[in-house]
């Protein structure tokens, strides 16, 4: 069959409108599409939650791609490995507690499992503040990052969401917003951002899990902005703590969602 390349051109333009339309007033939005970003999303998209995630890069995975230091094998402790078991990614044994798995699958496997099930993931898309309407959050303000890479004078657009998820990472830039824009008024012992403390493994991976919770109404924090945000420790190359922080946060979401039903 002979190719016409505007309709090459239509396809993609409407079948991305369409989408972009229907997910711009979701339960969820979750910015960032690390391990935690993606492992919350597809614990909520799997009890078919409507949800979205924005990565700013082109690429998802965040961390995860380089494994440590760019060796690319992850570790995970014994509570994460149940996730691994949900996701069925392989992994090995090391030793009694350690297990190593292979960050390209690992990875690979959290985006494919989170967008079969149903989450809707937008690449090259920043987050660059929230919506606040009667004090109440209500949304996520986007747009290209390649519109931020030029310092283009251009604004952003809007969705709507009942529930954000401060996904970012170490710099925590959601919850950074917030502060910015309404003050240090987060679920913290300060209010303020903590601040993240170096590294020690098996304190972080255990904190992490323990932070990853509301940090303002209707905004949840997972992963390492959680430690970064209530002042915990690092963890480095280890993962289970990123995946069971993903899963607790979605339960959370999901728990407030059924009582509002
Ligand atoms: O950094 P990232 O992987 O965070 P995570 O899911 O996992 C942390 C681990 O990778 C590792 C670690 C674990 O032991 O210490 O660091 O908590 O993923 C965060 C994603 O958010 C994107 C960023 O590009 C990355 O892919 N991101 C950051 N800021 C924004 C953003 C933003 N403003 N808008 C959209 N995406």
């Amino acid at each position: 069959m002979k190719l016409d390349d505007v309709v090459i051109t239509r396809a993609i333009v409407e079948s991305f409108y369409k989408k972009f339309l229907e997910y711009s007033d979701v339960d969820v939005a979750v910015a960032g599409a690390g391990p935690a970003g993606l492992c919350t999303a597809y614990y909520l998209a799997k009890e078919k939650v409507k949800v979205t995630v924005y990565e700013r890069k082109l690429s998802i995975g965040g961390g995860m791609w380089g494994g440590g230091m760019m060796f690319n094998e992850l570790v995970v402790g014994e509570e994460g490995k149940a996730i691994l078991d949900e996701l069925e990614v392989n992994y090995k044994a090391y030793q009694r507690g350690y297990y190593t798995a292979g960050a390209v699958e690992c990875i690979s496997t959290l985006c494919s499992k989170a967008t079969k099930t149903g989450a809707k993931i937008f690449n090259s898309i920043s987050v660059e503040d929230v919506m606040l309407q009667n004090e109440e959050i209500c949304g996520l303000v986007l747009n290209w990052s390649a519109v931020q890479l030029a310092n283009l004078h251009v604004d952003p657009l809007t969705i709507r969401a009942k529930y954000l998820v401060e996904a970012t990472g170490h710099p925590a830039e959601l919850v950074k917003i917030i502060v910015k824009k309404i003050g240090p008024k987060l679920l913290t012992s300060s209010g303020d951002i903590v601040g993240e403390k170096p590294m020690w493994a098996d304190m972080g991976e255990k904190e992490v899990v323990e932070n990853s919770k509301e940090v303002f109404p209707n905004v949840y924090v997972v992963g390492m902005a959680a430690n970064a945000v209530f002042g915990s420790h690092r963890m480095g190359p280890i993962f289970g703590g990123m995946l069971l922080s993903g899963e607790k946060v979605a339960k959370q979401i999901l728990d407030k969602l059924k009582s509002q039903r």
